[in-house]
């Protein structure tokens, strides 16, 4: 009897550590330079496969910027733009355009397109910025956007997301599973680690970096950035 349970006990342990192992040398790949504990991930396609159930309890949304004007600024009256780690290296750059492909159909609305390259042979990251205008989000509890990479430009599979408070420390979460349609991603607060007040939100930020992003140069859109509570 007791060998047996010994037996099972030490396959469970050799069985844990086999799925820990990849898990977390995935993590690391993910995020060498940040400090904080593992990257969090999700895949974009489960995210946008199981929407519906949870629309139906939640219900309030605030709308940030669904980017129909066609021009600045946002839904909450704040400004948005693109931004270089370096804007004298002329090897990485970014621009940002108003195209009419809205995500949710919309004839007159319109979405933004990211074109990036953080192809250099220096360090490179950049990406876009939208103030929220220190929204009270404590009502929500997800943030939600929808995004669709260009099929004849390229572009990466995963980017970086980041929330930050009036503290203005980023807290960054990594999506993935990027691909060529809109698809809806929704991400809990609770994965926003280093916000520590919801109350006065500051800035949303996406970001392409040489390490998340693959091609490195790419076009990639974004529309209807929202929070709600699920
Ligand atoms: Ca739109
Ligand atoms: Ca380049």
């Amino acid at each position: 009897m007791k060998k047996g349970l010994i037996g099972i006990i030490s396959l469970i342990m050799v069985g844990g550590l086999a799925l820990s192992i990849p898990a977390m040398s995935y993590a690391q790949t993910a995020e060498p330079q940040a400090p904080a504990p593992a990257a969090n991930e999700t895949k974009a396609q489960d995210v946008a496969t199981a929407p519906a159930a949870k629309a139906a309890g939640g219900g309030q949304e605030l709308i940030i910027a669904d980017f129909d004007t066609g021009d600045k600024p946002n839904n909450l009256g704040g400004d948005f733009g693109t931004w270089d780690k370096d804007p004298n290296d002329d090897t990485q750059s970014i621009t940002s355009a108003f195209v009419q492909d809205d995500a949710k159909g919309n004839p007159g609305g319109y979405a933004l397109r990211l074109d990036y390259d953080v192809d250099s042979p220096n360090p490179a990251y950049n990406g876009f910025w939208m103030k929220l205008e220190g929204a009270d989000a404590t009502p929500y509890n997800t943030i939600n956007f929808y995004i669709k990479g260009d099929a004849e430009k390229g572009f990466t599979k995963r980017a970086k997301i980041e929330l930050k408070d009036q503290t203005n420390k980023p807290s960054a979460y990594i999506v993935s599973g990027i691909t060529d349609q809109w698809q809806k991603i929704s991400i809990p607060f609770e994965k926003f680690r280093r916000i520590t007040d919801w109350s006065k939100m500051n800035e949303f930020v996406l970001v392409f970096d040489d390490i998340n992003s693959n091609p490195k140069t790419g076009s990639v859109e974004i529309d209807d950035i929202s929070f709600s509570a699920e």
